[in-house]
């Protein structure tokens, strides 16, 4: 993988992703500040800088410099992109829906701050993404700030993130096809990738033509994202675990290894992220490294 990565030139991703996730973690502490009622920003403030990996941040920040923008215009963006997929992660993890008790390495939101405040710290999270690009994007016409807007709330709502979850819920303890496998990951986890490269992309001043584009890149690793997940899934619990018990675990859930069988998966996720390179063939090769060095990230990552 570091050898893939690394052919993008002389481009140094790991530290890349260092560099932009400090950015990003000063501007989410600067951007949602402690204060009253204490225990509502204690509660936002623990999910949103509970580390992760930025990808979505990362994302948005590249699109917008490949384009030629300045990364400034793109930053308040990515961090409402993240903003919204912590406040995702927290109510995935309540009783209600996933019922987990560790996110990032630490307890989840609701055992620490209880299911009530869960829930709210989760909207304020919400409602304040918007506001913070309305209020924090400088330098960009109020044109391309509306067309993000109106991105954000697509990939979020019941056209996004809530629709894939939903289909998802409903696809529990029963066995669904390839399409509906396929709805769930692009409206779960491509959604939100694409919105973060193509308000990047708006953000950074590009055209119809290359958003759409990069619409397409986006899309392609979301969806590997998705497919990888699933083949980690089966290996991780397979090497940890040992074949019955990992099968016991997974029991409940389509994945593509499941329905494709784990070699054809690999296959999928490949042809994804080569589709995804592909989109990128037309730019300066230095300038798209980034964004070719993330889709191998995604295609080719271990955990
Ligand atoms: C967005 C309004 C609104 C509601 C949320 C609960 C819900 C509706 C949707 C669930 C979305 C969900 C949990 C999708 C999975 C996304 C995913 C791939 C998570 C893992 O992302 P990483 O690997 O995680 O980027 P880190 O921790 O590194 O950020």
């Amino acid at each position: 993988e570091q050898v893939e990565v690394k052919q993008a030139g002389s481009f140094d991703f790991n530290q890349y992703m260092v560099d932009r996730a400090t950015l990003v973690n000063k501007a989410l502490d600067e951007a949602v500040p402690q204060k009253y009622p204490d225990t509502l920003y204690e509660s936002m403030r623990y999910s949103l800088l509970a580390g992760g990996k930025r990808v979505r941040p990362a994302l948005c920040l590249a699109a917008c410099e490949l384009v030629g923008g300045d990364v400034r215009a793109a930053l308040p963006a990515a961090c409402a992109m993240e903003m919204v997929h912590t406040m995702s992660l927290i109510h995935d993890d309540l009783p209600s829906m996933d019922n987990d008790d560790f996110r990032r390495g630490r307890p989840t939101n609701h055992k620490v701050f209880g299911e009530d405040i869960a829930i709210l710290s989760g909207d304020a999270l919400l409602t304040f993404a918007f506001e913070h690009i309305a209020r924090a994007t400088h330098g960009v016409s109020a044109d391309r700030v509306l067309r993000v807007i109106i991105e954000l709330g697509r990939a979020s709502g019941a056209e996004g993130l809530v629709a894939g979850q939903v289909v998802d819920i409903q696809s529990e303890d029963k066995a669904v096809g390839l399409d509906v496998l396929k709805y769930i990951h692009v409206h779960k986890t491509a959604a939100l990738l694409e919105a973060s490269v193509v308000c990047g992309a708006i953000l950074g001043g590009a055209d119809e033509a290359t958003v759409e584009k990069l619409r397409k890149y986006s899309l392609n690793i979301g969806l590997a994202f998705q497919v990888i997940d699933d083949i980690l899934d089966v290996t991780a619990t397979t090497e940890q675990l040992g074949k019955t018990a990992a099968k016991d675990l997974a029991v409940n859930k389509t994945t593509y290894p499941k329905l494709l069988g784990l070699e054809k998966s690999k296959e999928v996720a490949d042809q994804l992220i080569q589709e995804a390179i592909q989109q990128l063939d037309g730019f300066d090769k230095a300038k798209a490294a980034p964004l070719v060095a993330l889709a191998k990230y995604i295609g080719y990552r271990q955990n």
